[in-house]
């Protein structure tokens, strides 16, 4: 790999060897997400805000942070960071943790991302609906506390439908309850009081409201056991009362269910999780796949497909990227960097447990949010590396297979922040199956 040109400077752009022609279900596969909100805002690009689940998995309780990903073609996304931690909530429960499923508001040159979190330990009984407000969709987010005067049962899956005359709707619940009610033009108190959502046949949790041909549409997960499908209902008007309309997501595998709703370029779409990578209930990623209506307006059922579709559009391409290739690397606790029979020095000995590569010197520009891609091989079904970069522990990275552990043709990316200059360290400790590294390409935003 060779090291090519500046440093990106394009916030949206992903770099050219890595912009897929063809599309997959889990759509999203670096890092486990869940519940997905997608919304298409006046840039044009398509924004899915999600929860994240915690990889080793213990339950809902670990879901510890949210992040966003961009599109403009549905199959190609940028991953724009974490945007909210439960550390970043002042008012929240002490333990952390609980960032369950949310959702994301424009008005007035705002945005406004509504999520549920628990304020006491006690966390069944405190659950409150936070807010956080940003003038940028997908980053500098500040949390404005919670909405005042709400509760007295499970006050989760927040959702905000904007209607054509401007006024907003906010939906949520859990335990079989859902209420809806307007929200005040500052979006973040309620026009009177929360009403019971009326009609709706075995409501669970994970309500979704959008509006298509002057039809208000009210989606959200059944109680099936161990199994939850999406139904349906619809009004005249955004708060009902509700015609129950039937199931349009059968069984994806996965216990939970959740799902939200967009059209993009003339087609709709579910967006919703499945646990496909993991088997895990607790490790979900986020699938998409064409939602069709019939004449009279009533949803066809889903189907779930592996492959997803084509690209929808043009996915604007970096022009530059600085790569690190692995002989760059420093390495220890048993991996070495080697020479294989493919073109370029490869890490190996990343499945021991401690063994890591190190990549020092990482040009940060002006510091900011920068997207690490991580160029790999496994035959394993799902190896992972951990990442780490100056000392703070990002995550878990997902690699599925590639089918050759000597030729690096897998991409796995996260974004995280770089300081300004180049006393940047990136560190990739293995202990997660076998798996080679060819080196790391990063690409910074453009702030
Ligand atoms: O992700 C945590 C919870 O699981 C969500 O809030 C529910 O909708 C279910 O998906």
């Amino acid at each position: 790999m060779i090291r090519e040109g500046k440093l990106i400077l394009s916030t949206q752009g992903i770099p050219k060897a890595f912009v897929k022609h063809a599309g997959q279900n889990p759509a999203i596969t670096s890092i486990y997400t869940a519940d997905p909100s997608a919304h298409v805002w006046d840039d044009g690009r398509i924004y899915i805000y999600a929860s994240h689940d915690v990889d080793p998995p213990r339950g809902c309780d670990l879901m510890d942070a949210y992040h966003v990903f961009s599109s403009d073609d549905l199959v190609n996304w940028v991953d724009e960071g974490e945007i909210l931690h439960s550390r970043d909530v002042k008012w929240g429960r002490p333990e952390g943790g609980f960032m369950w499923a949310p959702d994301c508001a424009y008005k007035n040159g705002m945005y406004y991302f509504y999520y549920p979190h628990p304020s006491g330990s006690d966390w069944n009984d405190t659950w409150k609906i936070g807010v956080a407000t940003s003038d940028k969709p997908a980053s500098g987010f500040t949390d404005q506390g919670y909405i005042e005067g709400l509760g007295g049962f499970a006050m989760i899956d927040p959702c905000v439908f904007v209607d054509e005359d401007d006024r907003a709707y906010m939906y949520y619940g859990g335990g079989s309850k859902c209420q809806g009610g307007e929200l005040n033009e500052d979006m973040v108190s309620i026009k009177g009081t929360m009403l019971d959502m009326t009609g709706l046949e075995d409501f669970h949790e994970a309500a979704w409201a959008f509006k298509r041909n002057g039809l208000y549409y009210l989606t959200y997960a059944d109680n099936l056991e161990g199994n939850n499908r999406m139904r349906y209902a619809t009004s005249d008007h955004p708060l009902g009362p509700w015609t129950y309309r039937g199931i349009f997501l059968e069984p994806t595998g996965c216990s939970t269910t959740h799902g939200s709703v967009a059209e993009y370029k003339g087609q709709w779409y579910l967006f919703y999780h499945n646990q496909d990578i993991s088997g895990h209930g607790n490790l979900r990623s986020v699938c998409i796949d064409k939602l069709n209506f019939n004449e009279d307006g009533t949803i066809q059922t889903v189907v779930q497909t592996k492959e997803g579709f084509k690209p929808v559009g043009e996915t604007p391409v970096s022009e530059a990227s600085v790569s690190y290739p692995a002989a760059d690397g420093f390495t220890g606790g048993g991996a070495a960097i080697v020479q294989t029979t493919a073109a370029e020095p490869v890490v190996r000995g990343l499945e021991a447990k401690g063994a890591y590569c190190e990549f020092r010197q990482i040009d940060g520009g002006s510091g900011g949010r920068a997207t690490i891609y991580i160029h790999y091989g496994t035959t394993e079904a799902l190896a992972k590396v951990s990442l780490d970069v100056n000392g703070h522990d990002y995550s878990l990275i997902n690699a599925p297979s590639t089918g050759s552990a000597e030729l690096c043709q897998g991409i796995a990316y996260f974004t995280v922040r770089l300081k300004p200059g180049s006393d940047n360290t990136v560190k990739l400790t293995g202990g997660h199956g076998d798996i080679a590294v060819s080196g790391l390409t990063l690409s910074l935003f453009n702030e």
